[in-house]
């Protein structure tokens, strides 16, 4: 069982292991405490191929300091050498006694810190906050399984469905409080993805701002995607992050490569085209629709083909949130299958 303190140092842990980036590593925090509860150290991780959390943590301490301590670690040690050493030995050699840790490592490269814990003779306890540790590495523990960032593929739509009127006009659609929540949203991704069409026909800043107009503080790298050129003087070049233009129209292969750039959620927010292209693929993890009371009618459908032809072939998603943003509705589902891997083995 886990002591009161120790669950205080696992929360603070987890608080720490939010400073660190997101990116190819998990964001892991840890708490050293003295045999009596007392804070010793406190370290997170600060990105691939820097000291892991515990060492981090660890380094601060003089030698012999942490002798039958207790290391407090939002994930399971790990017991690999990669671009560091296992800190499974670092702990054992800093003298620890006692380690308490909330996620097992996901990976099997790195997992088995824990067994070489045990069978060195030290106390090790899991689980600890498992939730709030799974929830902080969800979108890194995704990467790791498939490869590929978590996509979220939004749209915004008339009530009868239609992403804009019959000249193609589409601003504001929706009202000043479903775009708050839009930026919102695009500032807790690492990506925001648009086709090229789009770029050519809206000229999309692709930042996340607040009302004012104002950067807000996380900037999602913008992604363009698309065969057709972006123009030099295009809105998107003057992005704080210098653009991705992605070449090509298989999304399996741009999603590998912002995968390997350590790009853990995209927002795709390209328009139908794109959308469609997403859906048809198989690929949208969340889809979030944007309904707003009026009726357009004509020919310009949110969604083109997504590949279905008839209605057995209807995708069916999952609601998992309905919201009121001022006179619009937000609908966030999900897909019930989970996406295809034409690379993989399995
Ligand atoms: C830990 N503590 O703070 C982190 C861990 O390439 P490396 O050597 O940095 O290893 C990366 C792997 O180590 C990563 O995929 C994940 O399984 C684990 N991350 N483990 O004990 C940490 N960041
Ligand atoms: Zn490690």
């Amino acid at each position: 069982m886990a002591s009161a303190t120790e669950i205080d140092a696992m929360r603070r842990a987890l608080q720490l292991a939010r400073g660190g980036p997101r990116g190819l590593n998990p964001q892991v925090g840890a708490v050293i405490l003295s045999p009596t509860g007392d804070v010793l150290a406190e370290g997170f991780h600060r990105g691939a191929g820097t000291p892991h959390a515990e060492v981090d943590a660890l380094s601060q301490l003089p030698p012999g300091a942490a002798a039958g301590a207790t290391a407090v670690v939002t994930l399971e040690p790990c017991n690999h050498t990669g671009r560091t050493g296992p800190c499974a030995v670092a702990l054992l050699e800093a003298g620890v006694s006692r380690v308490v840790y909330a996620l097992d490592d996901p990976t099997d490269a790195a997992s088995g810190g824990a067994a070489r814990l045990r069978s060195a003779g030290v106390d090790v306890e899991s689980g600890v906050e498992r939730d709030a540790a799974a929830a902080l590495v969800h979108d890194w523990t995704h990467l790791q399984r498939t490869g590929r960032p978590v996509v979220t593929v939004k749209w915004a739509q008339s009530l009868d469905g239609r992403a804009a009127a019959d000249d193609g006009t589409s601003q504001w659609i929706t009202g000043p409080d479903a775009r708050r929540d839009v930026h919102l949203r695009r500032a807790a991704a690492d990506a925001i993805i648009a086709g090229t069409g789009t770029v050519r026909a809206d000229d999309p800043a692709l930042t996340a701002r607040a009302e004012d107009g104002s950067l807000l503080e996380n900037q999602p790298v913008p992604v363009v995607i698309g065969e057709s050129e972006v123009a030099p003087d295009a809105a998107v070049h003057r992005h704080p992050h210098p653009v991705i233009l992605a070449r090509t129209r298989d999304l399996f292969v741009v999603l590998a490569d912002l995968g390997a750039r350590g790009i853990q959620r995209v927002f795709v927010e390209g328009g139908p085209t794109l959308a469609s292209s997403f859906l048809r693929a198989g690929l949208a993890d969340e889809v979030l629709v944007y309904v707003a009371p009026v009726l357009l009618g004509g020919s310009r459908l949110a969604l083109g083909d997504i590949g279905v032809s008839t209605i057995a072939d209807a995708r069916r998603l999952r609601v998992t949130r309905i919201e009121t943003l001022g006179d619009d509705l937000l609908v966030v589902a999900h897909p019930h299958e989970t996406t295809p891997d034409p690379h993989g083995d399995a």
